[in-house]
């Protein structure tokens, strides 16, 4: 067992290890996702935080007084399905987030539940490939929290982010949004699911109720109208293979700024 540990492992094994060890042995016995998580989260400690930090490695953030006037929407502006309207007409009251795949324990969380969970707010600047950028704040629930609520199996490497949305069906009738990230950038501390925007609720046209924030990474990974996240080993098997939507077009899998 101890030669297979990858960086993937430690740093899953060690995050865990840091909350069980403050907290006594009962954090991952709730009875439901929402209590699993929150035990968890209230474990979160600098110490585990500190394992993650490494200035270089953070996006910069910046103040207030940086924040464009107006953060345009880009790609998709509203997803057309029937679901997504029941959806949003009910104010996202009944949409789950659902975190499943490689997880020895799946998770279904309301937007609610999401809320009341350990926040991060971050000020950041957008960078899209068709040549704008974007500074704006973003309020949301650090990934790895969740993750490590569902405790990744240990052949889980990467993260696929199902979307609400198809944008631009092509002619072979693929345009479901999709993104993956390894698990690298899934524990980052900058790494967040944000379902706040600015101040104010996640805005429809920016991916309402909840987006990827990936702040090393261009805007297209930055996954709008997230449905549910599935861990996987392989992203072989989605869409046509390359990761993502603009990575099955041609773009790069890793969009490094
Ligand atoms: N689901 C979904 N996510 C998406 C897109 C999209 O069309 N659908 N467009 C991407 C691109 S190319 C960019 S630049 C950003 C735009 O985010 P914004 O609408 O908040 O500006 O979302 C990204 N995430
Ligand atoms: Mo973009």
């Amino acid at each position: 067992m101890k030669k297979l540990l990858t960086r993937r492992s430690f740093i899953v094994g060690s995050t865990i290890g840091a909350g069980l060890s403050l907290s006594g042995c009962d954090v991952l016995t709730g009875s439901d996702s929402f209590s699993r998580v929150l035990k968890l989260g209230e474990t979160i400690t600098m110490g585990a935080q500190r394992l993650f930090l490494s200035d270089k490695a953070l996006a910069r953030e910046f103040t207030e007084a940086d924040m464009s006037p107006v953060f345009k929407s880009n790609g998709t502006h509203r997803p057309d399905s029937a679901e997504y309207a029941a959806l949003a007409e009910n104010n996202f009251v009944d949409w789950r987030l659902v975190i499943d795949g490689l997880v020895d324990q799946p998770l279904s969380l309301s937007l609610a539940e999401l809320k009341r969970l350990p926040s991060r707010t971050q000020i950041t600047r957008h960078d899209c490939v068709e040549g704008w950028s974007a500074i704006g704040k973003w309020t949301g629930v650090p990934l790895g929290l969740l993750l490590q609520a569902a405790r990744l199996k240990p052949n889980a490497r990467y993260l696929v982010f199902h979307c609400a949305d198809e944008y631009e069906k092509t002619l072979d009738g693929t345009g479901q949004y999709y993104e993956s990230i390894d698990l690298v950038d899934a524990f980052h501390p900058q790494t967040i699911l944000a379902y706040g925007m600015n101040g104010t609720d996640l805005p429809i046209p920016n991916g309402a109720p909840l987006r990827l924030r990936v702040e090393r990474q261009l805007g297209y990974k930055h996954a709008k109208y997230l449905m549910r996240i599935e861990a996987v080993e392989s992203f072989a098997a989605f869409g046509r293979g390359n990761g993502g939507f603009w990575e099955d077009r041609g773009y790069e899998w890793y969009a490094g700024i």
